[in-house]
């Protein structure tokens, strides 16, 4: 009795000096950025991602939660005070209210703070109280990550740059008619220059329609509160040293310069340089089907993308992070429900070997990489079609612009990765053999059991690599 008494005195001892300790010291937070190009499924993500951890019951993939230690999750303030929150509540009502849709596209960073009460693993387990992880989840542009390489490119450099490489593109003829017809040389007249950086958003913006993902500088096509703003106000033209000040090209110059400082550098400063694990999302399926030129472009930008999480190669970013580094990355091909799951292993290897050239970089620098494909919300169930005598595995939905039911066989993905990345990378204007569909589907109604989050497809696999080690 007393002996007894004495041992629970002294768990309960541990126990609140571990919960005291842990309180006041000791609540460790990890931040988790969420990027990728325009519409590679972002919101989505963090809106099954977050209620499924609200929710766990599927889960389990997540080790913490298959061993019942995370004993409580919840959502808090977040702790910026000037960065909008994730709009966690509107969006999730969006994909599970009586009438499902997509939520709409965002055009800014956000952020969202998820707390975990959870059970210490191992040895200690039954001695120590339940600690406080904070997980804070930011959501922003992937868009915005290719900005960083303007840092290094003085106005000339990047006017010459984007000139050239706009040259040939369709899209890009009636802004360079403007740039031919303009004098750089001539004083600066603010019509004119308005006129210049109208036309070069509008080509950026149709450019990005049409499947091209090299479209900066970024907060061209999400300008947010900034729009009209000087900063965003000017455009590449062919420049030469001898321009005098108050002219065209000299105004043009001062606001690229303005633009580096006063959004780029920030926004590297505020967001990026804080993020301790980082999903990147990328809809390669969208690509595919878009066709070789669009799947070569986007793995351009993805590499790109990526160099900023090799700060080694820019001067500024590395002095900024002083040695602080992501510590995983994990690179996502999205809305993997449009494929029968036999087809899956066959995207994670597209997606693996897009990024590969990036992510040989990213584990250069220490960070923990992986791949995997996922659907945030799934929307279709699978079956097998006899088509001319062969089995097809398919996948069914609803169809998001009749609100029909269908089958869907998006085309047999080849088993090697190289037989689409290479004809890309050689410039070649169809898919040969082989046309990739695509259907857009919409949200399915839910009837979710109590303690179940919505249906997916590994987005507790994605967790447990980004913060399974920490739970
Ligand atoms: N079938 C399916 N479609 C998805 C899934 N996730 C996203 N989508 C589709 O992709 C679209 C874009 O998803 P978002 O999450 O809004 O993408 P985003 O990256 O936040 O887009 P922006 O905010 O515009 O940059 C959605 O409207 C859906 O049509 C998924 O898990 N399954
Ligand atoms: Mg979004």
């Amino acid at each position: 009795m007393v002996i007894s008494s004495f041992a629970d005195s002294l768990v309960r001892g541990v126990e609140s000096v571990g919960d005291r300790v842990s309180e006041t010291f000791f609540e460790p937070v990890i931040r988790l950025g969420v990027t990728g190009l325009a519409r590679s499924g972002k919101t989505v993500f963090i809106t099954s991602l977050v209620a499924n951890l609200l929710d766990r019951g599927r889960m389990t993939g997540l080790v913490a939660q298959r061993e019942g230690r995370i004993t409580a999750s919840y959502l808090q303030p977040q702790p910026d005070d000037t960065v909008p929150r994730f709009d966690f509540e509107s969006h999730l009502s969006a994909l599970t209210g009586p009438t499902p849709h997509w939520p709409d596209s965002t055009r800014a960073v956000s952020e969202l703070r998820l707390s975990f009460k959870v059970q210490p693993a191992g040895l200690l387990s039954g001695l120590q109280g339940p600690r406080t992880l904070h997980l804070d989840i930011v959501d922003y542009p992937g868009e915005w990550l290719l900005d960083l390489a303007l840092l290094e490119k003085s106005y000339e450099d990047w006017s010459r740059g984007t000139l050239e490489h706009i040259s040939n593109r369709p899209q890009a003829e009636a802004f360079l008619a403007k740039v031919r017809a303009a004098d750089p040389t001539a004083p600066h007249d603010e019509p004119q220059a308005q006129d210049l950086a109208r036309s070069f958003t509008e080509y950026l913006n149709t450019a990005r329609e049409a499947g091209f993902y090299d479209c900066t500088p970024g907060r061209f096509l999400l300008p947010g509160d900034l729009a009209g703003s000087p900063v965003l106000t000017f455009a590449p033209l062919p420049v030469s040293e001898t321009s005098r000040r108050r002219s065209l090209h000299r105004e043009m110059e001062r606001r690229y310069e303005a633009y580096k400082a006063q959004v780029v550098k920030p926004f590297f400063r505020d967001h990026f340089a804080r993020i301790d694990r980082q999903i990147v999302l990328v809809d390669a399926l969208g690509a595919i089907h878009k066709g070789p030129q669009t799947v070569e472009d986007m793995r351009r930008a993805m590499a790109e993308i990526l160099s900023a999480f090799r700060p080694g190669r820019n001067a500024w970013l590395n002095k900024l992070l002083l040695g602080k580094r992501v510590e995983r990355i994990l690179f996502a091909a999205t809305k993997a429900d449009h494929l029968h799951h036999l087809q899956h292993p066959r995207l994670t290897a597209i997606i693996e070997a897009l990024t590969r050239e990036a992510r040989d970089r990213a584990s250069f620098a220490g960070a923990e990489t992986a791949a995997l494909s996922l659907a945030s919300l799934r929307t279709t169930t699978e079956e097998m079609r006899s088509h001319n005598g062969v089995e097809l595995p398919c996948v069914r939905g609803t169809l998001l612009d009749s609100g029909k039911q269908a089958a869907f066989y998006p085309g047999d993905l080849p088993e090697d990765p190289a037989h689409l990345l290479g004809p890309a990378r050689n410039g070649a204007e169809g898919w040969l053999g082989e046309d990739y569909g695509y259907m857009a589907f919409a949200p399915a109604h839910l009837t979710l059991n109590p303690g179940d989050g919505p249906p997916h497809i590994r987005l507790d696999r994605a967790a447990q690599f980004l913060i399974g080690d920490r739970l």
